[in-house]
Order: structure tokens, then C-alpha cells, then sequence
């Protein structure tokens, strides 16, 4: 709008003075216009994202912008969409999941590393008070060598396995090499779906049943549930590709996921010269760990709809929006 504004009055100005200068007189860059076709923002399967989205499209929006959304995968293969312009943007890369995949495609160009927002994010296996009693060693992580918590931990699915519920495959962890660079006798067993997590947890705490699962901040689980994650060997460079690294020197991924992760926002590398205005305002949008935790407790927590939800969020924080918006 603001910007629409400004070129009618450079135009009147040119006009008024009936000067015939051309772009080359200065301003050409502010003055271009961004095109009418649609931002793709891609929706994926966990609160904070399909909030954030929703935030992220409105926020474009009153930059005047058109957006539209997809359903997508949120592993590799938005990336590649994303390398192909079928998709314009990622607003929640998240290291330890997409941190490969976004950076391969950044490497190759057609991925642009547009914006790191302050949020710290870790995602790591987690387990709740209970399992915490019959394993007294956790949270470190050869707690889990022990026959005891073991046992505890296992169920007729896992055998004499411990129970380990992971994420949906699509958040590529590598749980399955960890497990065996590490020697665990656990056993991975896939939810299809953050919500599948949350159920699980919710009903193994009424029951006071041990449970050992994926879990990510931030989210709003910290703020419902007793637990903790697991402490694996610190993350460092090499671990994730260097089997030498870490107590196995045969195999990779004899470590945690890194702590402390970067959550960044990525585009299709056409995006800021087919946008410029909105790549201009969505690189300037920064989500803090309250923003996300908020995010999902008024989803998770408060059963908010995803309209409401975002209402809210862009309603308490509407100077922080304004500012992005410019
Ligand atoms: C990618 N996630 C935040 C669900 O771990």
C-alpha cells in the first residue's frame, strides 16, 4: 500500500515538473513493483508451523501481496519444490530436522538462506516423570544400556526392547543409526503425526505408564508435562559424518542432535527479484521461542482454530508486525 502510494506521488512529481528523465535519474530499485502472482507458503503437520503460516501469509498480505497455501511434506522434498519455484518460501527450517536438505539446495543456489529468526530449537528424544523413576540414571543417555529401564520401557510391540515413539518419518531423524552406532536395545516406532505424540503422552501420564518419545522446543509441551530429554554425547562437527568422531569409531551419529539449533526462514531463489517489497518484509519477521511456545499452547493447549489463533498472536504482537511490515 504504502509502497503503491509512493509511486503515484514519484509519478506526479515527474509529471509536475515535465522533466523527461528516465529510471536512470535514481530510485529505479525502490520502484519496482512486485508481481501479482501468488507466494506459495507450504502448511505442514505440526502447531507452530501451520500457525506461523498462517502469520507469515497475513503479514504478506498487508505488504500486498498475494498468498496462497499447500499441503506439503516437510522434508526434502519442499526443498526441491522450493528449487523449482513451486513453492516460495519455508518460515520454520528447523536445523535438526531439515538442516541437510536446506542446505544441500542452498548449496546447490536455488534455495536462498533468507532470514535466521533468534528462536534456539532443540529436538531430541524425551521421556516423561515415570520413566524418569524406573530409570534413575536419566537423563544421561547410558541410562538406557540398563536391563531395568529396559524392561520398563518396553512393550509387547518392542519385546525385550525399550519403546522409543519417534515423529513421522518426514522429520528425518536418524534414530535408526543412532540405535546402532550407540548399541541401544531400543526400538524405533513411528507416529504418523505430531497429535499421535501428544495423545500417547497425554494418556501414558494419566496412567503413570513410562514413556519415551520425540519431543521438540519450542513447543508447549514444557509448560503441560513432567520430563526431560535425553542427554546423548554432545553434538559436534563430524558426528553426523565422520565415523571416527565419538565413542563408536566405526559409525556416525554417536551423539544427541544438536542443542541450542537454528531456526531459519528459506526462499526459492527467485523469490526477492520476483517480490522484491515482500522479500524485503519477510526477512524482516523474527519469531522468538515465546512466539512458537505460544503458538502451539493456544493450539495445543487452548484447542484455539488456526484462524483464531493467528488472529490473537498478530493482535498481541501488532507493533512488532507493523514494524516488519514497514
Ligand atoms: C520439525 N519439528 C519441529 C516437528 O521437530
Amino acid at each position: 500500500m504504502l509502497k503503491k502510494f509512493s509511486v503515484l506521488l514519484l509519478v506526479l512529481a515527474l509529471f509536475a515538473s515535465a522533466c523527461g528523465d528516465d529510471d536512470s535519474s535514481g530510485g529505479g530499485e525502490d520502484m519496482a513493483a512486485d508481481s501479482t502472482d501468488p507466494i506459495i507458503i507450504p502448511i505442514h503437520n505440526w502447531t507452530s508451523q501451520i500457525v506461523g503460516a498462517e502469520i507469515v501469509g497475513q503479514i504478506l498480505t498487508m505488504a500486498g501481496a498475494n498468498v496462497e497455501y499447500i499441503s506439503s511434506d516437510s522434508g526434502a522434498p519442499v526443498y526441491e519444490a522450493m528449487c523449482l519455484g513451486d513453492v516460495s518460501l519455508v518460515h520454520e527450517v528447523w536445523e535438526s530436522s531439515f538442516g541437510v536438505p536446506f542446505e544441500e539446495n542452498v548449496a546447490k543456489g536455488c534455495v536462498i538462506d533468507a532470514q535466521t529468526h533468534d528462536t534456539k530449537t532443540r529436538e531430541e528424544w524425551w521421556y516423561n516423570a515415570a520413566a524418569g523413576e524406573a530409570c534413575p540414571g536419566l537423563p544421561d543417555w547410558t541410562a538406557l544400556l540398563e536391563a531395568d529401564c529396559i524392561a520398563a520401557l518396553s512393550t509387547p510391540e518392542t519385546g525385550d526392547n525399550a519403546r522409543y515413539l519417534g515423529g513421522p518419518v518426514e522429520w528425518q531423524k536418524k534414530d535408526p543409526e543412532r540405535i546402532a552406532a550407540l548399541n541401544l536395545p531400543v526400538t524405533v516406532v513411528n507416529a504418523g503425526s505430531s497429535d499421535a505424540i501428544w495423545a500417547e503422552l497425554d494418556s501414558a501420564v494419566a496412567n503413570g505408564t513410562p514413556i519415551m518419545s520425540f519431543n521438540w522446543t519450542p513447543n508447549f509441551v514444557d509448560a503441560v508435562y513432567e520430563g526431560s530429554f535425553v542427554e546423548f554425547p554432545d553434538y559436534e562437527d563430524g558426528c553426523f559424518d565422520d565415523p571416527a568422531w565419538g565413542s563408536n569409531p566405526d559409525a556416525t551419529y554417536d551423539c544427541g542432535n544438536p542443542k541450542g539449533a537454528y531456526l531459519k526462514i528459506g526462499t526459492w531463489e527467485g523469490f526477492e527479484g520476483k517480490w522484491p517489497h515482500a522479500y524485503s518484509v519477510l526477512t524482516s519477521i523474527n519469531f522468538t521461542n515465546l512466539d512458537l511456545a505460544t503458538m502451539a499452547a493456544q493450539g495445543d493447549i487452548d484447542n484455539m482454530s488456526v484462524a483464531d489463533n493467528a488472529a490473537k498472536w498478530l493482535e498481541d504482537n501488532a507493533d512488532r508486525v507493523a514494524e516488519w511490515v514497514g
